[in-house]
């Protein structure tokens, strides 16, 4: 299984832009185009729907080795066989998110992810302290997958990166067409949901993007 701290580009198979009959094949077409986590994102879905989404690609995920994140419902983490769970600013603390996704069957998961949103290096440093695996920062421009939400634009990411270790994926607007001027900033990593999901050619689309992360990552460490 891929770890999340060597991820560079995440993938999110969100219900709000795919046609549910198309779940497998989208989620396959990310896969294939590389993504090193996916989250599944299925927004005002309840608790069965959702575990129905999850019972459809787990399998899909697992044979990539790529960790499966549910969005907003660490309790159904074990029993979906996920990898973890990723939660909002305004949802449950990373604590009781780790005690709901390790609790149904303890020890059977090995430590559930628990990623959680930040919009701000304050609440990102927050997320560290809380012990969270992981943050998304953003959203860095305004985007329809989160509408209200207003953009905290570039300035802070190279601040937000010196003073928070751990993995930070920036999220919000992030396409092809602007993702050097956001790396330029200092983002290492992303996630990018709309431009991936409405692309024509979706594994395509996230093997360019992936490329470009990796091959930044390259000259990063030498
Ligand atoms: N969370 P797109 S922004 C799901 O800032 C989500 O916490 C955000 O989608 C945050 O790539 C966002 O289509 C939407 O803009 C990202």
């Amino acid at each position: 299984m891929k770890s999340i701290t060597e991820a560079l580009l995440y993938g999110i198979v969100d219900l709000g832009y795919i046609n549910p009959a198309l779940l497998e094949d989208v989620t396959a077409r990310l896969l294939e185009g590389g993504v090193d986590a996916l989250q599944l994102r299925a927004k005002g879905s309840d608790e069965e729907e959702i575990e129905s989404y999850a019972r459809r690609i787990i399998g899909l995920t697992e044979s990539a080795g790529v960790p499966l994140i549910l969005n907003d419902h660490p309790e159904l983490v074990p029993s979906m066989g996920a990898q973890g769970a990723h939660v909002g600013q305004d949802d449950f603390s990373v604590s009781d998110a780790r005690w709901r996704a390790g609790r149904a069957l303890a020890g059977e998961v090995p430590l559930p992810l628990i990623g959680k949103s930040t919009h701000s290096v304050a609440q990102a440093i927050d997320a560290l302290e809380q012990g969270a695996d992981y943050i998304g920062f953003g959203p860095l421009f305004a985007t329809p997958t989160k509408p209200g939400r207003p953009a905290i634009g570039l300035e802070d990411i190279r601040e937000v990166h010196r003073l928070v270790n751990l993995p930070i994926f920036c999220i919000g607007g992030i396409k092809r067409e602007n993702l050097e001027h956001v790396l330029d900033a200092g983002a290492r990593r992303v996630v990018v949901v709309s431009a991936i999901l409405q692309a024509a050619d979706i594994a395509g689309y996230c093997r360019e993007v992936k490329a470009v992360l990796l091959a930044r990552a390259a000259t990063a460490t030498h």
